[in-house]
């Protein structure tokens, strides 16, 4: 299409549009989009020394997504479909990034959005976001489990869309995650890493590596590497935990809903799902954003926690290509960052004061 000046603009309209024919068919009148994904895929500059220089480290940071988390590639499906069947409500239980993109993707679409979160258990960016556009807030005195249980019975019975990954149009859309990096990379990476919490998004990846791959688009598969946190590790433990715990409030999940094709992702790919306690996360979250810039919540730093686990034991040979999704924007939780951070300096209002504290003096 040609701008001004004659530019030629490749005008980029979300993922539905962009990877239209590996997905379910949708009408155009009916597509909600916020331009979702089209997200970076960043090369790790400074890390590799650090951890392993033999290796090749990709973030894709799904923080840029329009509601700051992979969510939204998912949620454009589910909300399009919703709205082209009539649909005039959606519901979801939520630790936090899918309240923010149900409310959000409802606002867009003039429909209304009830959420249901773990009293006191969400990040307070992502509760900002679901109250601000508009959401009936509930937060349940129980955990996301227990809140999913009541929130598909309702949407069972009444006339609301369930707009959580158990609806199969949400996985649909995050799979173009996977077709964004082949086509960035040329090729599948080797490894692609990623935490596992109600298990979606490592079944959603791998669908879409698998149909890539169907399609002669590339010619070899990656092995799926997910990770859980220590408290919450249900797919590790192969039980269900009644009380899940974590720092990483996003995966704080004891009885993921896909649970089973996340085995099946792991299995099939040759991959593994492993924890990590949360000192291990929070530790690589602060070493991220020290050292590459990127501020990811500490759910998506569990990605690079378990790359350092697994480097650590040998794992990676030389030239291995590796993927990690960073799920949500470290905005969502400051609280956190603040924590893992040495305190500001509260400095006398004067020249020399700050040039004391630079050293400078
Ligand atoms: C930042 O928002 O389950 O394994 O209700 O927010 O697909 O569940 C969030 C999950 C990873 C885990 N990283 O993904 C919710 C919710 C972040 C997340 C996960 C979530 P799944």
């Amino acid at each position: 299409m040609p701008g001004e000046g004659g530019l030629v603009i490749n005008k980029y309209e979300g993922v539905i549009k962009r990877y239209r024919e590996f997905l379910p068919e949708i009408d155009d009148r009916h597509i909600i989009t916020i331009l979702e994904g089209n997200t970076p895929l960043i090369k790790a500059c400074n890390l590799g020394k650090i951890i392993n220089p033999v290796i090749e480290i990709y973030f894709k940071y799904e923080g840029l997504n329009p509601t700051g988390s992979f969510k939204d590639r998912g949620m454009t499906m589910a909300v399009s479909k919703a709205v082209s069947e009539g649909s005039k409500a959606v519901i979801c239980a939520s630790t936090g990034n899918t309240s923010a993109s149900a409310s959000a993707y409802a606002a867009r679409a003039g429909i209304k959005s009830f959420v249901l979160i773990p009293e006191g258990k969400i990040a307070t960016g992502k509760l900002s976001q679901a109250l601000v556009h508009g959401a009936v807030v509930m937060q349940i005195q129980g955990n996301f489990d227990e809140a999913l249980v009541i929130t598909r019975e309702i949407a069972k019975d009444y006339d609301v869309t369930l707009v959580n990954s158990v609806n199969p149009f949400r996985l649909e859309g995050q799979k173009t995650a996977s077709f964004e990096i082949a086509d960035e990379l040329g090729a599948a990476p080797d490894y692609h890493i990623l935490p596992v919490g109600n298990a979606g998004n490592i079944t959603a990846y791998w669908k879409g590596y698998r149909e890539y791959y169907d399609a002669g688009k590339i010619k070899k598969l990656p092995k799926m590497l997910g990770f859980q946190a220590k408290g919450a590790a249900p797919i590790v433990l192969n039980h269900i935990v009644k009380e899940p715990h974590t720092v990483a409030t996003a995966i704080r999940i004891g009885n993921p809903a896909s649970w089973q094709k996340a085995v099946a992702a792991r299995d099939e790919s040759g991959g593994l799902i492993e924890s990590v306690s949360d000192e291990d996360i929070l530790k690589a979250y602060a070493l991220l954003a020290s050292n590459e810039g990127i501020f990811c919540e500490p759910a998506s730093a569990i990605s690079l926690a378990g790359l350092i686990k697994l480097n650590g034991r040998g794992f990676f040979k030389k030239g291995a290509v590796c993927v990690l999704t960073l799920t949500g924007h470290g905005l969502k939780d400051p609280g956190n960052a603040i924590k893992v951070s040495k305190e500001p300096v509260v400095v006398p209002c004067n020249k020399n004061s700050v040039l004391k504290v630079m050293g400078l003096k």
